[in-house]
Parts: C-alpha cells; structure tokens; sequence
C-alpha cells in the first residue's frame, strides 16, 4: 500500500510542476489566470481592485504552498506546540506583508510593472482585518509574526467576526459608528474548512448518572451550533515557516432544534437556526469592560470549545495516553478572556475522557500560563453566577468544585484570615454573584505575566498582590514588542533600505539587536542627510494624506506632532488638546519678534472611542472645534494647525508613523501595562514625549533619558497627588484654558461642561492639572530640541538604534524559553 501511495504522490508531484515559480514572467500569467479564472474579470479589461484580487491570489498560492509543507514538517515532527487563544486580532492589511516576508516583493514589484500596475497602488486596495480593539489585538498580530519567523510551532486561535471593529465617521465633529463588513468584498487570505467543523453546545442541565458503574455528572446540553475553521496563513520571515491563524465562525448546526421542524413549523425553524451565526457576528468595541452579557460569554465559549477540541483532536491523532498533555501542548490565555478554556479542559478530560479529577487538574495545571494586559479594575472580568449557570451548567459545577478545593488549601496556608480568602476567591459573593475570570485564569495556570517591568510591580504589589504572595514563583513579565517586519520594512521601505545600507546587511529584519550598530553613525553628516531626505519625504505622504482628509495644506517643515491611539480618559487626549490651546492663546498674545521664534507644529490625534464611552466621544468633538478655531485663524497660519484623523486602524498608522517627529504618550502613571505604539514609533525615528509609564520606563533604558521628553507625576507620586485632591495648587495656566472651554470660546459651552468637571481640582483622577505645567516644560523642551535639526536627527538615530529590545522576536523568544517551553522547528527548504 505504501508503495502505491508513493507512486501516486510521485505522480501528482511531477503534474503539479513541483512548486509555483516566481519569475517576473510567472508571477504575471499567474496573476492574469486569477483575474481570468478566479475573480472572473476578463484580462483584457479589469481594474485596480480586480488587479488586486487577482495579485492577493496568486501570492496566496504560494503562501499555501509553505503552509502545507509547515504543517507536514510539524505533524511529522510532532514537537510541543502553543496554541495563542486570544478573542482579537487586528491583523490590518496582508498583500505587503506576505510577499515581503514570502522574499518575493521585487519580484512581484516587476511583473506588475510590466503589466501596467503598481503593487503599492494595489496594496492600497485591501481594507483592513479589524478583529480587535486597540493594543491588546495588534500585539497578538505582531506576535504571531514572531511565531512563524522564529519557526515556532504555533498556531494562533480566535473568532472570524463577520463584522469587525466599527467604522468611525466624523460628522460635525462628532463620532458616528458605522458597521464594519469587511467581508464584503471577499477574503483572499483565509481558507473555508468546510471540514473542520465542531459542535459547540450551550444551555440545559446537569444530571447524575451511573456510567460504567460510576456517578457521573453528565451535562445534557439544549442547544448546538457549529463551528467553522477558517483558516489564515501567516508567513514567517526568512523561513519557510507559515502557520495558521484558525478563525471560528459560527453556522447552525444540523441537529439545531429538531423539534420546531417536526411540529411543522418550517419557516420559523429555519430563521431561528440561521440565528446561531450571531455568534461570531460582531466584535464587542469596548476596550474597558465586557461585563454580564450573554452574547459575550457565547463568544468566549463558542471559540473556546471549538479550539480546545481541535487540540484534543490533534494531540489525540498521534498520542493515547492524557498524561503526555503537557509535554506537547502549552495554552497560552491572552487575557482572561479566553479563561473558560480551563473548565472546558477539565470538563473534557473528567467527563469525555473520563479521567479522575486529580489527573485531570494535574494535567490543567501543567498546560495553561496567562497574560494580563490591564491594570484597570474594570478590565478584569466577571461572569454573573446566574448567566454563567444557564448557558454552560456543567462548567459552572466545575469552576465551584475548583474554588473549593483551593480555597481549602488556602485555609491551611493563611489560615481563617476571611477577608483575604475573599479577596482570592474565583467567586464573588457581591450583590451580583460572578465569577472572577482572573483568579480562575491565575489558580489555574503556571505561569502570570505582566506586560511590562512597571506593569509587573504593579500587579505584585496591587492588583494580584495576594496572590504573589502565596505563589511569588509563578509571575513574570515578559515586555511586549512589535514586529520590525510589519513597522518598518513593509510601512517605511525607504528608512529599511537605508539602514541596511549603513549596517550592510539586512539580517537585522531577523535580528533587530543589530540595529545598534547605527549608533557609532548618528552624528555622522552623511547619515544624517540622508536620514532627513527619508523622513522629509514619508512627512509629504503624511502632508498628502492630510489634505485630502481635510483640505488643510500643512508645512513640511513644522514639527509633525502625533499622538494616536483608543481614546481613554486615562491616556489624556484632553491633556494634549488643552496644550495645544494653550500654544494657540499663546501665540495670539505674542508680538511679531516672539512669532518669529515660535516652533511650527502641525499636531496630529486619531482615535477611536469605545460607543458608550461619552467622555471619550466629548474630547473627540472637542478636538474637532479647537481644530476649527485655530486652522481658521489667518493670525496664526502656518505655527499651528491642529487635524483629526478619522478611522484610525493599522493602516492608517502606518502611514502616519513613519512621517511623525514626536509622538505622545501621555498615560497617568501606573495606567498604561505596556503601550506599544510607542515601540513603533521608537523604530522609526520618531522623539517621544511620554510620562514615565508601561513600557517608556525601559525605552527609557534603552535610549537615554536625554533621547525622549519625559514629564509628569511619577508612579509613587500619584497616590500622594490624588489624596491632595482639592487642596492641589491650580495650575494657573491650566484654569484659564479650562475655563475658555467652560466660557464657550469654543462653542458647544454646555456640551462640554461635563468634560470640563472631570478635571476640576477635586475630581481631577487622571492629574491633567499637577502634571500641566511639567507637560508645558517637556514641551518647550521639544521646541528647542526641534531647533537644532541635527541634534534631532542625531536623537532620531539613537531612538531606532535602541528599539531593538521592543521586537516581538524578544518577547516571543522569552514566552518560549521560560513561560512555554517550546523549541523552534524548522521547515525544511
Ligand atoms: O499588552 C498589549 C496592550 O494591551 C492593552 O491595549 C489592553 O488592551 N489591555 C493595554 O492597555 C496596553 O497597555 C498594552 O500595551
């Protein structure tokens, strides 16, 4: 039989013509047949977008190619895989990516040429893959790039939303939601499993029964819907590694509600099972709290049942025996949202594979490690008891039993010390009983991981204080990173193609430490010229970019100014927008001598704010009236304009990254866990202005606190500061600019008058006003840093130079070394 198998392979190799070629002459029969035979166009009349279509699937040929082999190479090599569980991804645009990191961009670049196109022009046709909110889903984007260019095997698990996170229109200067239907036009970069299906089973009850002689819970579930893989690509760099991203989407499943069918009832049953895909629909768009809804829990558990059984399945094919569990299998929970994947496992193994409790939990124990990405109390989530009880009865049962035994060894080691068992509890016993997921997330795991190093103090010594006391042995940090791929090689080629030109070499796409090397460079006049042309010319783009968002001509040589990033009272939008009415009264008032001197800034914010967050959405419209009196004054013109730029996302950034000057990072201290906008921003040359928070501390270390604009209330200040509260002396400059608001200088004077409260001396939670006049400082510190352009240039040189630690390379190296003891496995050429 085996020989015949191989025969037969043999065959279909030598049809297949061995692996697709890439050849300029190639690529472009192979791009005309896809426009021909798979988008339907004809090749003799066909546009951008069809031009695109007909490219994404031609490069998507050969990102399967890889992908085969890599999961071949892993099946046979069967090592100890990740599984990176996270509800969010935000994956952006992947044509540039894939062909970057596929080694065939030139190639590419060629044969459209020849076939009358621009591949960036077509690049630019792609909308982007939006399944997530803000930091927390780009960070697992980056890092599945890392995955894949460090030959890790990994794959990454989440929901396919048919909708991902919403459109933002500005209409008079406020935010307008729009849905997000990003499937709309197809999605050449994901794979329908039609096959890979699982039932996920929600509702019902819990009863005993004797199975095999034995009582048993058995849970008799009421509802099933089935999940769908689908599943996306995700080239390595340098490697032929690909793995898989696996997205779940939902679809009635075959044995939804028999029941309305037989009572005759045919039309409801069938819109009721069409419900099912509700599901995986939408992506929830609050970045703060998640709390109680059922939509949400379905979510969590849909996706979760459906990769955890993939996993048993996989883990199941080639080995018979639970207890080899851990030594090929880590489970990685990004935040507490996937957290149900615990009981899920327990539910498995106790109820489906009927395995003893202890076995089970020791197998659980040993598989799981959790990262939090919060240090807000409202992140950290709770499921209602009751919800919880109705939609998956069994768990619940399971997540009990668990507190309870640990609540027992609990008592042996603190004692009846009541208020820190209650502390600890994974149940609340509040007004509404829930669970809390982070507890469960950390009883039950390994290894707990912060963010950041200041993001680690904290949760030892505040937010899970109790427990690193009891377990100091599990928590570490790892200091989250970006890939250098997706933020400087595919969205700023040009600053690519320089640094390689100085280091020599291009192994710092793989091996970002080497970007030191541009240090014994940086006041050196060659490099610094031709780092400013690089900057000059990515600064038009933006300068571009901008006047056709808003009709505004801006200077290239006014300071670019940028801070983007989710609006959240605690990362101070508002503190940036009262600096920049204040640069604006200031400029007003000055005589024509002091004019002269005044540094021209174009400030540039984009942000989304979470639908229901009307503080957030109040500093947005406030942002767009301050825009409208300052670019409409002629006494100002070119020394201050200040744009708001719509519908940020990843695309957007990484056009507005490479052209900034100075970004902000304004998080209160002890608010921010990491931040890693910064990290981008750092890797193009881009001056920070930032409080010493998240993961700025060890930029810090990294570059030198004389490279960055640092100001504000340190970490240990802000207690002292917050209890001042009322008696806190009023920044002076601070209250006049407030007060403007609060006089209607701006319009909309009862609008804002709300937005104005929360900064008033004793409600003031996020210390806008203390930290207004240090703010002030670094930012006249910046004016004057902007005067002298080569020591600028020279201290955008060292920020690059010092980015390397801020790789997702370095943080998913750690992750693999010391959290998941996984090892590389590479893919064969
Ligand atoms: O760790 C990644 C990022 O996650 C957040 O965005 C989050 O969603 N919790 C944090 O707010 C960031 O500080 C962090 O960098």
């Amino acid at each position: 039989v085996s020989g015949e198998r191989k025969a037969k392979a043999e065959r279909m190799f030598a049809l297949m013509d061995g692996f697709q070629k890439n050849d300029p002459m190639s690529l472009q029969k192979d791009i005309l047949n896809h426009v021909e035979y798979t988008v339907a166009r004809s090749r003799f009349s066909f546009d951008d977008f069809e031009a695109y279509q007909g490219l994404s699937h031609s490069v998507r040929d050969r990102l399967i190619e890889r992908w085969h082999d890599t999961q071949l190479h892993f099946k046979r090599e069967d090592p100890k895989r990740v599984y990176f569980l996270s509800l969010e991804y935000l994956m952006g645009r992947s044509l540039s990516n894939s062909v970057i990191n596929l080694g065939i961009r030139d190639e590419y670049a060629e044969a459209l040429n020849e076939l009358g196109f621009e591949l960036e022009v077509l690049a630019e046709q792609e909308g982007d893959a939006a399944l997530g909110n803000g930091g927390l889903a780009r960070l697992s984007a980056c890092q599945l790039d890392s995955l894949a260019t460090l030959d890790y095997p990994a794959w990454g698990y989440g929901l396919r939303y048919q909708y991902g996170l919403f459109r933002q229109l500005i209409l008079d200067g406020f935010q307008h939601e729009q849905p997000d239907y990003w499937l709309n036009f197809g999605n050449p970069w994901e794979i329908e499993r039609v096959h890979v299906t699982y039932p996920v089973k929600f509702y019902g009850t819990v009863e005993e029964e004797l199975v095999d002689g034995r009582k048993s819970r058995v849970w008799i579930p009421a509802e099933t819907v089935e999940a769908v893989a689908y599943d996306n690509p995700i080239p390595g760099y340098g490697t032929r590694n690909t793995i898989t991203l696996r997205l779940w989407a939902a679809k009635p499943s075959d044995h939804y509600d028999m029941e309305s069918y037989n009572t005759g009832d045919y039309i409801n049953a069938v819109v009721d099972r069409q419900k099912a895909e509700t599901i995986s629909s939408v992506l929830y768009p609050d970045d703060r709290s998640h709390q109680g809804k059922e939509l949400r829990l379905k979510q969590q558990y849909f996706f979760v049942s459906a990769s955890t059984q993939d996993i048993i399945r996989r883990f199941k094919d080639a080995h018979d025996n639970f207890d080899e569990f851990p030594q090929k299998v880590a489970l990685q929970l990004n935040d507490t949202h996937p957290s149900l994947a615990i009981a899920e496992i327990m539910r498995v193994l106790i109820d489906e594979e009927n395995l003893d409790w202890d076995r089970a939990w020791g197998i659980v124990c040993k598989i799981f490690s959790f990262t939090t990405h919060t240090v807000l109390a409202e992140g950290l989530e709770k499921i209602p008891v009751d919800l919880l009880g109705s939609l998956l009865p069994r768990h619940l049962e399971i997540i009990y039993d668990i507190n309870f035994k640990f609540m027992e060894d609990l008592k042996k080691k603190v004692g009846l010390d009541y208020s820190r068992l209650s502390r600890m509890s994974i149940v609340e016993d509040g007004a509404v009983k829930s669970i809390r997921s982070a507890n469960l997330s950390i009883v039950c795991s390994h290894t707990v991981n912060g963010v950041s190093k200041v993001h680690f103090e904290l949760l030892k010594t505040k937010v899970f204080k109790d427990f690193y006391e009891l377990w100091p042995e599990k928590f570490q940090y790892k200091t989250n990173g970006v890939t250098q791929r997706r933020w400087i090689v595919v969205s700023n080629p040009s600053l690519c193609d320089l640094i390689t030109k100085w280091l020599g070499t291009e192994a710092w796409i793989r091996n970002v430490d080497l970007l030191t090397g541009l240090r014994e460079y940086a006041t050196d006049a060659v490099l610094q010229q031709e780092w400013k042309m690089v900057r000059r010319v990515n600064k038009m783009r933006l300068a571009e970019y901008i006047e056709v968002l808003s009709g505004l001509k801006v200077s290239l040589d006014a300071m670019f100014d940028v801070q983007i990033k989710r609006i959240h009272e605690y990362k101070r939008q508002l503190l940036n927008i009262l600096g920049i009415i204040h640069r604006y009264d200031c400029i007003k008032n000055m005589n024509e001598s002091d004019r002269r001197k005044v540094v021209p800034r174009v400030c540039i914010i984009g942000g989304k704010a979470a639908p229901g967050y009307e503080i957030a959405k109040k500093i947005i419209k406030l942002c767009h009236v301050v825009a409208d009196k300052i670019n409409n004054n002629s006494d100002i013109g070119d020394l201050l304009k200040l744009v708001f730029i719509p519908d940020y996302n990843v695309s957007v950034a990484e056009l507005v990254i490479p052209g900034a000057d100075l970004s902000q990072h304004l998080s209160t201290a002890g608010h921010e866990a990491s931040g890693t906008g910064s990290m981008k921003f750092l890797m193009n040359g881009c001056l920070l202005l930032a409080t010493a928070d998240g993961s700025t501390v060890e930029i810090i270390e990294e570059i030198g606190s004389e490279n960055l604009f640092l100001f504000g209330a340190k970490l240990d200040e802000v207690p002292t500061l917050r209890e001042r509260g009322p008696n806190m002396k009023v920044n002076l400059q601070f209250a006049r600019v407030v007060r403007m608001i609060r006089d209607g200088y701006f319009g909309f004077q009862d609008y804002f008058e709300s937005l104005c409260d929360t900064v008033e001396a004793d409600k003031d939670f996020y210390l806008l006003g203390s930290d207004f006049g240090s703010y002030l400082e670094a930012q006249a510190a910046a004016d004057k840093a902007f005067v002298d352009q080569d020591k600028w240039t020279e201290m955008s040189i060292l920020s690059a130079a010092g980015s390397g630690r801020f790789s997702s390379d370095r943080t998913i190296q750690e992750y693999a070394e010391k959290t998941w003891g996984i090892e590389a496995c590479r893919c064969p050429f």
